[in-house]
């Protein structure tokens, strides 16, 4: 009698598990015991001989296991939107920032380092400024003070910042939607002169530039090429390159390989930025990420941190994921609800994708 008890017991129970399974693969820690040799226990921060970054917001790291594993497994991080222009300036006579000083007290609490994103970004200008219509003179006038009260507010504390973002359209023409377009006759001399000031501010801080699909279209990716050597020939303070890296399983790889190495040839640091990749790359309201999608975006990343690793010394800075759990993710609501793009599952478990990037570490 109580044999059979157990018994049913047992069927229901694995009845309702069954039932409550909400359609995607959980993975369990089985090396966090460090029981099985043949599983790697290091984290990302302690094999990488670089920065391993992570975008954060201020409002997920009041749950303490996000924060706990922003700490455990990176070395890093970045504002999501907290240290964006639009963010900070929420005036003409006024900054706000609390949010970025709860980014950069976190970040000192926790021994991580700060890269700053990002200073001119098209789409981050305040309304009160878009309104205010400058002309170029003002207009640069006053994007100069606030590089520099930003900048030099956390000289020393961020090390790094994203000093211009997105200025080229796929293909590599000057965006036709950017503010500043129709304002300067010379747009790219006025993000020339941006890194001047940002310099000024912060003489040791690493200034970069930073866009999307640069390694995907080569037409940008000349574009960006061009104005680096411009920059160059003008004694513009660039040290770096970002490329945003959100891509997908599907993702051309060796489309991705040829563009690394010329993005390369500038000599200059490379970040990859804002990595994250996507598995439901058809959108569909159906998409289960089963074992066998997680297997590949696992092998996806460690293709990424293999191709990063070939790179001179010299020239890596750090990788940067666009996020921490599947659980907070800007592109469940810009790409899909179905979407499991970064390293962690929405409990804080390793998924492959994470021991895939690690595999890819020197
Ligand atoms: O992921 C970011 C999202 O939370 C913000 O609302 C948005 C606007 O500030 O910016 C997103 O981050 C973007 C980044 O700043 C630049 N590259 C593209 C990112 C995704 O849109």
């Amino acid at each position: 009698m109580i044999n059979k008890q157990i018994i049913w017991g047992i069927f229901f129970v694995l009845i309702f598990a069954s039932c409550n399974n909400d359609e995607k693969v959980v993975f369990i820690n089985a090396d966090e015991s460090g029981t099985n040799p043949n599983v790697p226990t290091q984290t990302l921060k302690e094999k990488a001989k670089f920065k391993i970054g992570a975008a954060v917001k201020m409002k997920d790291l009041q749950d303490v296991n996000y924060k706990n594993a922003v700490i455990k497994h990176y070395s890093q991080i970045t504002g999501e939107f907290e240290m964006k222009m639009a963010n900070i300036w929420t005036s003409s006579t006024a900054y706000n920032y609390t949010a970025a000083d709860y980014l950069v007290n976190f970040a000192k609490d926790n021994s991580l380092e700060v890269h700053g994103h990002t200073l001119v970004w098209y789409r981050s200008f305040p309304d009160w400024f878009v309104n205010a219509k400058y002309d170029s003179i003002a207009f640069e006038s006053k994007v100069k003070v606030f590089i520099t009260d930003v900048v030099g507010r956390y000289k020393g504390r961020v090390k790094s910042w994203d000093v211009v973002n997105e200025v080229f359209a796929d293909g590599g023409a000057l965006r036709e939607e950017s503010i500043i377009k129709p304002i300067f006759k010379d747009p790219i001399g006025f993000y020339g002169r941006c890194f001047q000031y940002a310099k000024a501010a912060d003489p040791d801080a690493k200034l970069f530039y930073n866009d999307y699909n640069v390694v995907l279209d080569a037409g940008k990716r000349s574009a960006i090429k061009k104005m680096v050597t411009r920059f160059k020939a003008k004694g513009y303070p660039i040290d770096g390159v970002g490329d945003q890296f959100h891509y997908a399983n599907d993702t051309n790889k060796q489309t991705m390989q040829t563009g690394f190495t010329d993005m390369a040839s500038t000599g200059l640091l490379i970040h990859i930025s804002e990595l994250d990749i996507k598995v439901n790359t058809a959108k569909s309201d159906s998409y289960v990420f089963t074992d066998a999608e997680a297997q590949k975006q696992s092998e996806t990343y460690k293709y990424i941190t293999s191709m990063y690793e070939a790179l001179p010394q010299n020239q890596k800075f750090a990788i940067t994921t666009w996020g921490v759990t599947d659980k907070f993710t800007w592109l469940t609501e810009a790409w899909h609800p179905k979407e499991y793009p970064l390293l962690l599952d929405s409990e804080f478990n390793k998924k492959p994708a994470y021991q895939g990037f690690l595999s890819g570490l020197k």
